[in-house]
């Protein structure tokens, strides 16, 4: 309660006028109008301050929504990119100020964007104040912390835990000197250097919300949830996704919202497709009453299958998947996404690979192969990433660009090869644009940038490949949008003429269902997208490499049919109630 009073007494007037504005319009993050763009701000603009040079590029693009990467006060040295953070109450230095930061938030929410930044609460970075202070046998700090005498309880906890970074950071627990005579295993989930908190002691609870509150109050609008499936270890599990997680993320959004309503919580949870609606406020067990948790969450499933359906060349695993998850909540939305700033992890159960047929691990394997360009014929130019020797586990690392065949085309002067590069990036944004949501676009895929070359260079990042799709903004090459034919225009337009066709589309907006059309050729991924009582939206697309023709009335016998295109891709149209679809071909339909 004191927290709260804290925070609500210094809430300005100013973000208490956006609370009346937003509860009067409590949905509006399900807009049609919304498109994020994600970025690291000095990658980016190099500073805090730059990016309002860059508010009316953002606008071009149609941006209504900007993550920015972490950007508090990081650890020296390794940091992973900012999720070692030493202090929540800093920016870090490098590209600016919390002063910055508040008046970066008020421009770009006088320009009609919200600006979204990480909370990392699952851990700190082993320099914050919390753990310098355990380390140096302050008892109340020492209990932020999950530490263990001996590595009785770290070996039990072992056996069902899983390994995020096998490579770099085998293991998760981190014996640390100087807690005690024969030092302490602290339990450090995803580095050695980054410390698990505590969430079963109240006060590192309250902390926390101390630190998501302030930075509400700076006029942050979105917080994203880092790793937040990790915040309740329970042995005997894999210590993701426990129920506690989301009673605990429940009371974040209850407490938030009494002082700062407007505050959008965003939950980073790559998990299985049945825990991932829970984040969304989905029942937990049937039966449960309504329960407000995480407004937004990202849709993996989405992103994972999309590629997986690229390489495979065709819709079917795709299709089943997401059949089988849950619908988001009504007064929720996903954020859709082709890339991020991590790996594509290839998250395919062993029933999901089955219901097509496939064997889970021998798919893995090929997409593997595919995408780090080893299996021949292959037009990907992407990386493996924490390959396992035990498991035989791999990611994939690789921008956009570079995964689809635009850099291969490029290397390989074929104009033809580039063509249908820019169409394997078209389709799979069309339906991130279209599935329902905030469709996410990653900084540089707009204009096309392959891989960094030069990703190993800061020795911190040597041994971390996903550098390579982390690239520097490359200015020059954004101008060469305004040049006719130049492959910047022909990128960006892409992603114009989305997000314009978007904002005319009341139909996209979140909220809703999505229905996965299953029935006709394995090549297609269709759905409709339907609001209650309004005609639905259609999109149709071939993932196959012939074209195709399909009657709408194949695809949705029990239903109004579609009678427009009003946004096709790839030569696709539809003709007198005749969809054509050739190779990578879609069409957005509406009544
Ligand atoms: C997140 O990702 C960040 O996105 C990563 O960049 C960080 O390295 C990591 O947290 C640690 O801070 O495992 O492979 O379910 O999957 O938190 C990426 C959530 C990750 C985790 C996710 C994590």
């Amino acid at each position: 309660m004191a927290t709260l009073d804290e925070f609500a007494a210094a809430r300005s007037d100013e973000l208490q006028q956006l609370d009346l504005r937003r509860e009067a319009e409590p949905m509006w993050f399900q807009h049609e109008r919304m498109v994020g763009y994600v970025a690291y701000a000095d990658r980016f603009t190099g500073r805090l301050d730059g990016i309002a040079d860059r508010i009316d590029y953002l606008r071009e693009l149609g941006v209504t929504y900007l993550h920015l990467m972490p950007l508090l006060l990081p650890r020296p040295g390794d940091n992973d990119g900012g999720y070692a953070v030493a202090d929540y109450d800093q920016v870090d230095p490098a590209v600016g100020s919390m002063a910055d930061l508040e008046a970066l938030a008020r421009q770009l929410r006088e320009n009609g964007i919200s600006l979204c930044i990480d909370v990392v609460m699952n851990h700190t970075a082993r320099e914050h104040p919390w753990a310098v202070a355990a380390q140096a046998g302050d008892a109340a700090k020492h209990a932020y912390y999950i530490t263990f005498p001996d590595r009785t309880l770290p070996d039990q906890y072992e056996e069902t835990l899983r390994e995020v970074f096998p490579e770099f950071a085998p293991g998760n627990f981190t014996l640390v000197d100087g807690m005690g005579a024969t030092g302490r295993w602290v339990w450090t989930t995803f580095n050695e250097f980054k410390w698990d908190l505590d969430y079963t002691n109240p006060d590192v609870f309250i902390e926390m919300l101390g630190v998501m509150l302030r930075l509400a109050n700076r006029g942050i609008e979105v917080l994203r949830l880092d790793a937040a499936p990790f915040i309740w270890k329970r042995l005997g599990t894999d210590c993701e996704n426990q129920p506690e997680v989301h009673h605990l993320l429940t009371a974040y959004r209850a407490l938030t919202a009494i002082v700062a309503p407007s505050l959008l919580l965003k939950a980073e949870a790559i998990v299985p497709r049945e825990e991932l609606v829970a984040y969304l406020g989905a029942e937990l067990e049937p039966g449960d009453p309504q329960r407000n948790e995480c407004n937004l969450a990202y849709n993996n499933q989405l992103m994972v299958q999309l590629w997986s359906s690229l390489a495979a060349t065709e819709g079917r695993l795709m299709s089943n998947v997401l059949a089988s998850m849950g619908q988001a909540p009504h007064d929720s939305a996903w954020c859709t996404y082709v890339r991020c700033h991590d790996d594509i992890g290839w998250a395919i159960t062993g029933e999901d690979a089955a219901s097509v047929g496939w064997d889970q691990f021998a798919h893995r394997d090929f997409l593997n192969e595919f995408y780090s360009g080893e299996f021949a014929m292959s037009y990907a130019h992407g990386a493996k990433f924490q390959e396992n020797d035990e498991t035989g586990d791999a990611r994939i690392s690789g921008t956009t660009a570079s995964l689809c065949g635009i850099e291969d085309a490029l290397l390989r002067n074929d104009d033809a090869a580039l063509d249908v590069a820019l169409r394997r990036m078209e389709l799979l944004y069309a339906v991130t644009f279209a599935y329902g949501g905030i469709p996410l676009v990653y900084m540089g895929d707009e204009i096309g940038l392959r891989n960094d070359d030069d990703w190993a260079a800061d020795p911190a990042d040597a041994d971390d490949n996903r550098w390579m799709h982390r690239p520097h903004m490359d200015w020059p090459a954004a101008e060469r949008r305004a040049i006719d034919g130049s492959l910047e225009q022909r990128v960006f337009s892409i992603f114009t003429r989305l997000a314009a066709a978007r904002a005319a589309l009341p139909e996209v907006r979140a909220g809703g269902t999505v229905d996965i059309l299953r029935q006709g050729d394995d090549r297609l991924f269709a759905f409709a997208r339907r609001h209650r009582r309004e005609n639905p939206m259609w999109m149709v697309s071939n993932f196959g490499d012939r074209t195709l023709v399909v009657k709408p009335q194949a695809l949705y016998t029990h239903d109004v049919l579609p009678a427009q295109c009003v946004l096709s891709g790839a030569g696709a149209q539809m003709i007198d109630d005749v969809i054509t679809l050739p190779p990578l071909g879609w069409v957005w339909l509406t009544r």
